[in-house]
């Protein structure tokens, strides 16, 4: 009988050689019981009619999905059980809920169902987080933090029962569901590295936007598209995921171009706390970067507000690289 390592037991060791605090343990543990549920709702969800339309749109104006609406209750649920986090800000609330603003002790951002068009067809979503610690010397008045602060990310690929975590300065590790619902990392897994040869790697993007991108980055598709596989299923979560052991690009540029020009959206689709900043953080953590239009590191964009914006690039550091040229050219 073979029994792998589970995520707490990797976790704990994991804190105990850096000398680190238990309660980021406490807070993971509420993040990866609240994933547990995302995923029993998501994989019952058809028989029990909640795969449907809430009927009510969220603050950006998107129409909020039962499931999204579920997610983010319990993730804020599982949240404020903890006592760990000051304020939790997510794709689904105007303004950042206070959860634990005396005891608490991070800041977590996330969309708790990202890939909402996958949901009536059973496919992959993602619960995406990202978590910044408080100031432990003198009063917090930050909750706006920058992708470099940030102390870990990850992604839950829902229903398909993998967990990406990206913990800073260590690397990027992948945790699987087994059959008692248990996240563990397979015997003699390595951090996750993003494979340097070009000969795998592939390029994610929504092809029917292509027209609304600004000149240069079409030129740039023209030339490279070509080389690489072309892969998009619509949910960065589950885009990102594959890219990250494939190589390549997912990229949502600005769209500035569109017949109707009141639907572009010169800052891109994607949201940077809690979209953007987690890809972006994992990347980095596994060797690649991520860049907006203009050619800055996701990383540093010093956040103005809560639900911003951004255009997003991320990927193989040189692939990255050689469309940043062109951006700033
Ligand atoms: P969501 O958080 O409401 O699901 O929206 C974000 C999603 C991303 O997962 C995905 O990359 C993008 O929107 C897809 O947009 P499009 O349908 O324009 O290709
Ligand atoms: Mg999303």
């Amino acid at each position: 009988m073979k029994l792998e390592q589970s995520f707490m037991d990797f976790m704990l060791h994991h804190q105990e050689r850096h000398n680190r605090s238990y309660k980021f343990l406490a807070l993971m543990e509420a993040i990866q019981a609240a994933a547990k549920y995302i995923q029993y709702f998501y994989q019952t969800g058809s028989l029990k009619n909640l795969m449907g339309e809430a009927g009510f749109t969220n603050v950006q104006g998107e129409n909020v999905m039962k499931m999204d609406d579920i997610a983010d209750s319990i993730v804020l649920h599982y949240l404020r059980r903890s006592n760990q986090v000051i304020c939790a800000i997510t794709e689904e609330e105007p303004d950042p809920v206070v959860l634990n603003e005396d005891g608490g002790r991070y800041f977590v951002y996330y969309d708790p169902l990202d890939g909402s068009s996958n949901i009536k067809h059973n496919l992959p979503v993602g619960f995406m987080f990202a978590i910044a610690k408080r100031n432990l010397d003198g009063p917090e008045d930050n909750h706006l933090r920058k992708g470099s602060e940030l102390r870990a990310a990850g992604i839950y690929l829902i229903p398909n029962g993998v967990f990406t975590l990206a913990l800073a300065e260590t690397g990027v590790f992948r945790f699987h569901m087994d059959e008692t619902m248990t996240y563990v990392i397979p015997e003699n897994a390595e951090r996750l590295i993003m494979p340097e040869n070009p000969k795998g790697w592939e390029l994610s993007f929504n092809s029917s936007n292509r027209r609304t991108f600004a000149p240069k980055v079409l030129e740039w598709i023209d030339e490279h598209e070509p080389k690489y596989a072309f892969r998009y299923m619509g949910a960065l979560a589950a885009d990102f995921h594959r890219l990250l052991s494939n190589g390549g690009m997912f990229m949502y540029p600005a769209i500035v171009n569109h017949p109707k020009p009141a639907k572009n959206r010169p800052k891109g689709k994607l949201r940077l706390l809690y979209e953007a900043n987690v890809a972006a953080f994992i990347a980095r953590e596994a060797g690649g970067m991520a860049i907006d239009e203009e050619g800055n590191e996701i990383l540093d964009i010093e956040p103005e507000y809560v639900h911003q914006r951004t255009a997003l690039y991320v990927g193989s550091k040189p692939l990255v690289e050689n469309i940043r040229e062109k951006l700033k050219g």
